[in-house]
């Protein structure tokens, strides 16, 4: 089978063939991980066994060919709300869970590869395989500064699977040339330095990575945590390859990527499942999104709901209670500390009173350190 009757299976399909190489291992990519591994740069979200990211044999057994597929996010409007009650929702985690989406088209693609006698086994983002270096090393993209993929057609603004084929099928593509050139519009627009080393992420200083964490979120991340609710578009909404991507008029998802803060913090488990269950922002639970919308209106634009966060100083989940004095006091300073000092007095929990006893000593600082 040539390149061309390959890309022609994914008609009426909305993700596409992007690249294909041989089934190989990547050792220069081992070599990155195991640097990383060994500076403590490695997160809970990345699989630990670094011979199952960078070789194909490892998990998915015989395989001889690789397709690299590509499902572009929704085109919408991001023009943003000067109201400063709202969040925002990255553009990865609107709309229909890509998982879900990739999953229904590959299965429609297999058994239209199958019908031509290949046999294979899929991943989107949840295997151990790491994709974007799979990606490039397939021509799909290039990889930017900002460390995404960037395709021609689509800038960074999609997603990727990767289709394990048994059988060599021979099918190289050329390797995409660096697009990235003297810019450095990303690195700039990281609010947390994250990108400091052109093509070289910091994860542990990364917002996206913060908004799905759950670890206690240090008080220099917070003071840079914007208006998120989930994810970090910063770094992409930055980059000139996405530029189309983001100019689009109308936007039917636009009140999903824009919530009102207050209507996230107080959602009961219900209202959570009927809005966030069925997209990619749903995976971390209840409690990590009110978290996230209490450091999203820790800002004095938004004291107007000083009054409606006061109850959380009493959530039944003491990781929740524990952000509330840090959102009231970064509300109205003063108003916020006389309330949390009283406060202190009755609360139970040793781990709630010592961060709110830190949120207290807290001084505001401009200098990024250590997470
Ligand atoms: C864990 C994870 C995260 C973590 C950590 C990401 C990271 N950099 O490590 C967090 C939560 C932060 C995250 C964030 C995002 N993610 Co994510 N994530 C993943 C996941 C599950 C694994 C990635 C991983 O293990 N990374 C580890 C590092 C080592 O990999 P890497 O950054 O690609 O490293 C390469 C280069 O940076 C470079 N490099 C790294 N260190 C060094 C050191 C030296 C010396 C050199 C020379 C080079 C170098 O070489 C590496 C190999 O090519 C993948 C899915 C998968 N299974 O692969 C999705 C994935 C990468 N994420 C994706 C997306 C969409 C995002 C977000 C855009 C979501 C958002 N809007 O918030 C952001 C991206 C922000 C950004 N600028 O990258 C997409 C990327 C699509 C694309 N077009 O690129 C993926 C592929 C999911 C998918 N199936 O579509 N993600
Ligand atoms: S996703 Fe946000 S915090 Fe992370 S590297 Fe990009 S701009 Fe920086
Ligand atoms: S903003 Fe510029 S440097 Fe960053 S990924 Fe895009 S083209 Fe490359």
């Amino acid at each position: 089978m040539n390149w061309m009757s390959l890309s022609e299976m994914t008609e009426n399909l909305s993700i596409e063939i992007i690249g294909a190489m041989s089934a190989k291992v990547l050792d220069e990519t081992r070599e990155i991980l195991s640097a990383r591994k060994e500076a403590g740069e490695e997160v809970e979200f990345e699989e630990a066994d670094l011979d199952r990211r960078v070789d194909p044999r490892e998990t998915y057994g015989s395989v001889g060919t690789m397709l690299i597929v590509g499902l572009p996010m929704p085109k919408q409007t991001r023009k943003k709300t000067n109201d400063p009650m709202r969040g925002s929702v990255s553009v990865f985690a609107v709309g229909e869970d890509y998982h879900r989406v990739m999953q229904r088209e590959t299965n429609v693609l297999m058994e239209r590869l199958a019908s031509r006698g290949l046999k294979g086994q899929v991943q989107v983002d949840t295997g151990p395989l790491l994709e974007r270096a799979f990606a490039q090393a397939a021509g799909a993209g290039f990889q930017g500064k900002n460390t995404t993929i960037i395709h021609p057609n689509w800038g960074s603004m999609f997603f990727l699977g990767l289709i394990l084929l048994e059988g060599d099928l021979a099918l190289e593509r050329e390797l995409n040339e660096d697009g990235c050139g003297t810019c450095m519009r990303c690195q700039n627009a990281c609010p947390t330095g994250a990108l400091d080393r052109p093509y070289r992420m910091d994860v542990k200083r990364c917002l996206s990575y913060w908004t799905q964490a759950k670890a206690s979120v240090p008080f220099w991340i917070r003071e840079r945590w914007g208006d998120r609710i989930y994810g970090c578009d910063t770094c992409q909404r930055a980059c000139p390859w996405n530029r189309e991507r983001m100019d689009e008029e109308t936007d039917s998802l636009w009140e999903e990527a824009n919530p009102e803060l207050l209507a996230i913090l107080e959602m009961n488990k219900g209202e959570f499942q009927s809005r966030f269950l069925h997209t990619a922002a749903g995976w971390r639970g209840r409690n990590i999104l009110r978290r996230n919308a209490l450091l999203a209106l820790a800002r004095p634009e938004c004291k107007a709901g000083f009054e409606r966060v006061v109850p959380v100083l009493q959530d039944p989940s003491a990781m929740v209670r524990s952000f509330a004095a840090w959102t009231l006091i970064r509300m109205e300073p003063s108003r916020g500390r006389t309330l949390i000092l009283g406060r202190l007095e009755t609360e139970k929990d040793v781990f709630v009173r010592e961060e709110w006893t830190a949120v207290l000593a807290w001084k505001s600082s401009e200098k990024m350190t250590d997470c």
